[in-house]
């Protein structure tokens, strides 16, 4: 399986779906990564569009591809927002935040009128929870968060990068939690939600409007 080919024929079939004077929700990962690059290609050739990164790093790279971009807080709605997923279920339930971005990228979603969401055909899954679940905690709660979510049986492990605690674009931490054994995400929402210093869950419930997905030599778009 070419993952990286399915990467690329879905995030250039997501850039077909951007027309001028569009504002842009710029996800992060690898995927989103083509899909910058794959833009700044249709804005070198005139597409006229503003650009909204969910992260710094893609801050920098659609800074690299020339992609006029805009802070959050100037824009009004986001018209289109693409983004890539660590897993989507039947229900295009995602988890997200693989890469750490998953605060900024829900904050982008939520504010956007069309979700797109761009994978490889190894991000199908029937149930979500293979992969851990990220949640964003303040580093002045983190340990404590910690504690309670291991009774809550979620096995949290607090995130690092070379030994070294991973820190997000907002300065705090990530623990990556266990949802496998979760039969109801939405209460699971709701309970994560409710802990103090808990920001945000890596848990995109009922955001996504379409998913591409690449599968070998084709993509295939699945939507609710
Ligand atoms: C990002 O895309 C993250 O939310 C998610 O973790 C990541 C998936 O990474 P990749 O596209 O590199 O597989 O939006």
């Amino acid at each position: 399986m070419n993952y990286e080919k399915e990467k690329e024929l879905a995030s250039a079939e997501s850039v077909k779906l951007v027309k001028d004077g569009m504002v842009v929700g710029l996800g992060s990962g690898s995927t989103a990564a083509y899909m910058v690059k794959e833009l700044g290609k249709r804005v070198a050739s005139g597409l006229s569009i503003v650009g909204v990164p969910s992260s710094e790093n893609t801050r920098l790279l659609a800074i690299e591809n020339g992609i006029p971009l805009k802070e959050f807080g100037e824009i009004k709605k986001i018209d289109i927002n693409i983004d890539g997923a660590d897993e989507f279920d039947p229900y295009l339930r995602l988890i997200k935040g693989g890469g750490g971005a998953l605060l900024r990228e829900k904050i982008l979603a939520h504010n956007s009128k069309v979700n797109i969401i761009i994978a490889d055909s190894g991000k199908q899954v029937k149930r979500l929870g293979a992969f851990k679940l990220p949640v964003e905690v303040i580093p002045f709660a983190a340990s404590k968060i910690k504690e309670e979510l291991t009774l809550l049986n979620l096995s949290p492990v607090l995130r690092k990068v070379d030994g070294s605690v991973f820190v997000t674009d907002e300065q705090n931490y990530i623990l990556d939690i266990d949802i496998s054994n979760q039969t109801n995400l939405t209460n699971l929402e709701i309970k994560l939600k409710s802990i103090p210093g808990l920001v945000e869950t890596g848990l995109f419930i009922e955001t996504t409007s379409k998913v591409i997905m690449g599968v070998v030599d084709k993509t295939v778009v699945l939507q609710k």
